[in-house]
Order: C-alpha cells, then structure tokens, then sequence
C-alpha cells in the first residue's frame, strides 16, 4: 500500500514536471479549432482567452434594466442556502440547496440591496438554464463557440447561466466536461487542481439532505432518506484542515481570476472550486468530453487513489 502512494505522489510530481504551468496562461485571441485542440485539449491544460466573445451584445447590454425588462417577469430556479455553499458537505451530509422559483426581478431585488432576505441566492441551476428558462437573452451571446465544437466535431450539452451573491460558493469537485467558462461581467475566482492531485485530495461518502426555509426564516436539514449516499469532496481548499488530510499538502492548486470579457477553458476532469464578486454574471458552456484513454486512466487513478 505504502509504495503505490509513493508512485501516486511520484506520479503527480512528474506532471507538474513534465506538462502542467505554475499558473493559467492568457492567449490573447481566439484559437483555431486545430491548435485549440494540440495545445489545450489533448493535454488536458487550462488557459484564459481574451477577445473571444468581444462581439456578443451581452457583455454591453446585460445591466440590470435591460435584464429587468427583458426577462424580469420570468419565472426562474434559484439555489437557496443559509451560508452560501449549495452542493456542499456539511458535517455528515452532502446538502443541496433549496429550489425556489422566483421572479429574474425579484433576484435582482435581492442581488442589488433593494429587498433584504435571509440566506444566500444564486441562479444557478445548470442544465442548460440559458436556453431553457431564459431563451430571450440567447440571442445576446451565441448557443456555441464555433471553434471549440469543430475542435471537438460536437455542439454542447449544456449552456448555462450563473448570477449570484458575493457569498455564493461552489465547493471543490470535478465534472466530465470541457468547460469554456465566460464572464459577462465582474469576476469569477477559480481554485484549480489538475487530475494527477486526485491522489491528494479527500472523498467520503455521504447522506443527500436538502435545505428548507422554514416560515420563521431559520433553514433546517431535510435529509432524501431514499436516496444513496453520495462520493463528495469534504475538503475546502481556502481552509485545508491538514490535521484531517494531511495528504493536501502534496496539492499543488493554481488561483485565477478571470474577469469580464474572459473566458476560462476548464478542461474535464479538473478539481474547481469558485467565487465570485457580488452579481457577477457568466454563461458557459459544457461539452461532454470524451471517454478516451484519458478517462480510462483517471479511472484508474481514483481507484488507486482511493484504496491507498
Ligand atoms: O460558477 C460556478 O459557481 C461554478 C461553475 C462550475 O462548477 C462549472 O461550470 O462546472
């Protein structure tokens, strides 16, 4: 046991060496589909690109009177919680935020100071929450980026929508997409960690709970007793405790900040964690990666990484 996480650690250790950047390069235009491909998604590495969305109308128009006009009176899902962290561990569950449908304005409301509520709001409901329950703005960005679905010879899963309170955080996990992460306005902070850290980093099992506002404005737990307990991250990485993962210290996380106008390449398999500024507001779009070797490989490693 003890040698295979020595050769983890090794492992990880010769990536950093070999391929992986101390810090999130800039390229300063958008790529062609070909050396989108080489350079970033073949390797599996992040970059920030500049000037790739600079002629959707939204990064002018999306203020929050022409959003209170546009689309104030739809109904959308917002993410509800007392502290801000919605798909977090919280002692012994993995807890979900409440679902509430609201008015965009009324969200407005709440991110501009206007109506004081309890709990912490973010519209983020994934899925595809742009083109399913806000298709009015769509026309101000674009359903895809052109270069990256011919790099990949697909069109995205999903186009998503995220407006959120300062507070509203998402805690460290890891998806199966390629990620191209666009900031409309404010700023978005990124704690990223390769795959070949998953050595280093913590899962436990846990039991799903949602929380409830209760009509005394308090939030309690409500556990989904029927549903399985569920593989999550219990490790916060602004506040590593290093006395409960002491591996955590082999981690080699890389901060950056992407602000409007920039857009994140998020490739899959890479461990995030994220804040905001208060009402920032970001699409991004989702592209299933593919279930190659790469895959297959990080397969192995959670395997290895898990029984160590
Ligand atoms: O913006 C966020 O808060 C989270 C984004 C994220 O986790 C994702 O796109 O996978």
């Amino acid at each position: 046991m003890e040698s295979v996480k020595k050769r983890l650690a090794e492992f990880s250790v010769e990536a950093h060496d070999l391929y992986l950047n101390r810090s999130v390069p800039y390229l300063e235009e958008p790529p062609d589909p070909l050396h989108f491909y080489r350079d970033w998604i073949g390797p599996n590495k992040p970059c920030i690109i500049r000037n790739a969305f600079s002629h959707w109308p939204a990064l002018s128009r999306w203020t929050p009177d022409y959003l209170r006009e546009k689309v104030g009176s739809k109904v959308i899902s917002v993410a509800v919680t007392p502290n801000g962290y919605a798909d977090a561990v919280n002692g012994d569950r993995f807890v979900m935020p409440e679902e509430r449908r609201m008015s965009f304005s009324s969200v407005l409301d709440i991110i501009e100071g206007k109506v004081q509520k309890q709990g912490v709001f973010y519209v983020q409901k994934q899925c595809s929450n742009l083109l399913d329950e806000l298709p009015e703005l769509t026309d101000d960005v674009e359903p895809h980026v052109s270069w990256m679905s011919n790099a990949l010879g697909k069109l995205p899963d999903a186009v998503n929508f995220w407006l959120g309170e300062a507070s509203a955080v998402t805690s460290m996990h890891k998806d199966h997409y390629e990620n191209l992460y666009c900031v409309i306005s404010g700023e978005k902070n990124f704690i990223l960690l390769p795959p070949t850290d998953r050595p280093f980093i913590p899962y436990g099992m846990y039991q799903p709970a949602v929380y409830h506002q209760r009509d005394d404005g308090e939030f309690e737990v409500v556990d989904q007793s029927d549903s399985e307990k569920v593989p999550w991250i219990p490790l916060d990485p602004l506040d590593p405790d290093l006395d409960r993962f002491p591996q955590y210290r082999h981690a080699q996380p890389v901060h950056c900040s992407v602000k409007a106008g920039e857009m994140l390449f998020l490739p899959s398999l890479w461990f995030h964690h994220v804040q905001q500024s208060h009402g920032c507001i970001a699409v991004n779009f989702w592209y299933d990666m593919e279930y190659d070797i790469k895959y297959n490989y990080f397969q192995l490693l959670e395997t290895l990484s898990g029984s160590t």
